[in-house]
């Protein structure tokens, strides 16, 4: 009931609010004013205030980006990294400087240009020198700014390095499992057919391959070596997936059914990232980028640089997948 009663005073309030606004109009019209119709004082504020929001949408945005200073990513940590943001930076540059143009014109002309008294509209139908500057200068921009793009794609994504460390990176919803080739630097063949959770198959190891005997599958935090240059070999088991490695500016989809290829040398190692950031709590991070399902967010882990030592001796206390599952028996027994 009361609810009812709030619902019929806003509506009188509203009806009120209309009833005043004609009397107020009709008593002006009766005084000799043009209500509803701007004169030259209008249009000097309306204009002034137009003025006045882009400065303020300015001073706002400016605001803004002094604010997050500091919040963003830690300096790029890997070759492709650099170049990811320097193609960014290229990019904001133009962008800021359209901006900034466009939109303080497109507010600064109806304060210029405000109709005034004895002002005659100037009939300006076409311009081919006009035309040909605004489609030709953005394609000249566009085609700088694709080229650049699809450099820095040829550096993610290119022939790696034939010594690359190799890498598989297997996603599922929700984690990744990692795989190094071992020894021979060679990734043994799998089937997803194969693939048992129960007996930690979880990639589908095919044993008849005998390039995957020394392969070793580890979970949680991956580790690789700095200054190395680094092949992950992605796949995903049911969905897509994302590999986005943030802080080394790279990514690339985990689709089921063919493997996809990125890669990046790590450039600072985790330690020296921890003082670079002054955070001892500092880690880098293997992220999913691709909306896979309600657990989506759960799918971060840490990537470890280790410095050339150190991962030597991580790598030497891991154990091939198939000599924990046998005890070293398949390997005796070719
Ligand atoms: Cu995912």
């Amino acid at each position: 009931m009361i609810k009812l009663l709030v619902y019929v005073a806003i509506a009188l309030a509203i009806i009120l609010i209309f009833q005043l606004m004609r009397i107020y109009q009709l008593s002006a019209e009766v005084k000799g004013k043009h209500v509803g119709k701007a004169d030259d004082k209008d249009n000097r504020s309306q204009g002034l205030m137009m003025l006045i929001f882009v400065l303020a949408l300015f001073g706002a945005l400016i605001w803004c980006l002094y604010d997050v200073r500091g919040k963003l990513l830690p300096p790029a940590a890997s070759d492709v990294g650099v170049t990811s943001d320097n193609v960014f930076f290229f990019n904001w540059v133009i962008i800021f400087i359209v901006f900034f143009i466009t939109t303080f014109m497109l507010f600064y002309f109806p304060y210029k240009y405000k109709k005034q008294k004895d002002t005659k509209a100037f009939f300006f139908p076409h311009n081919d020198k006009l035309e040909l500057i605004w489609t030709v200068v953005p394609s000249i921009a566009l085609a700088v700014i694709i080229i650049y793009g699809l450099s820095l794609w040829g550096k993610m994504t290119g022939t790696p390095d034939p010594k690359a460390v190799k890498i598989q990176i297997y996603a599922k919803q929700y984690d990744f499992t990692a795989r190094y080739a071992g020894t021979d630097n060679e990734l043994g063949k799998t089937d997803y057919r194969l693939i048992d959770d129960g007996a930690g198959n979880v990639v589908g190891m095919d044993s008849t391959d005998k390039a995957g005997w020394d392969d070793i599958i580890t979970k949680g935090d991956i580790h690789i070596p700095v200054n190395t240059p680094i092949l992950f070999e992605c796949n995903a088991r049911e969905v897509m997936h994302g590999v986005f490695f943030p802080h080394f500016r790279d990514q690339i989809n985990c689709v089921p059914g063919i493997t996809t290829e990125v890669h990046f040398t790590a450039t600072i190692t985790t330690d020296s990232m921890k003082m670079i950031t002054k955070d001892s709590n500092f880690y880098y991070l293997l992220i999913c980028n691709r909306v896979c399902g309600p657990g989506h967010y759960t799918m971060a882990q840490h990537v470890v640089v280790d410095s050339p030592d150190e991962y030597k001796a991580w790598l030497a206390k891991q154990h091939p997948y198939y000599e924990r599952k046998t005890q070293g028996k398949l390997t005796a027994s070719k």
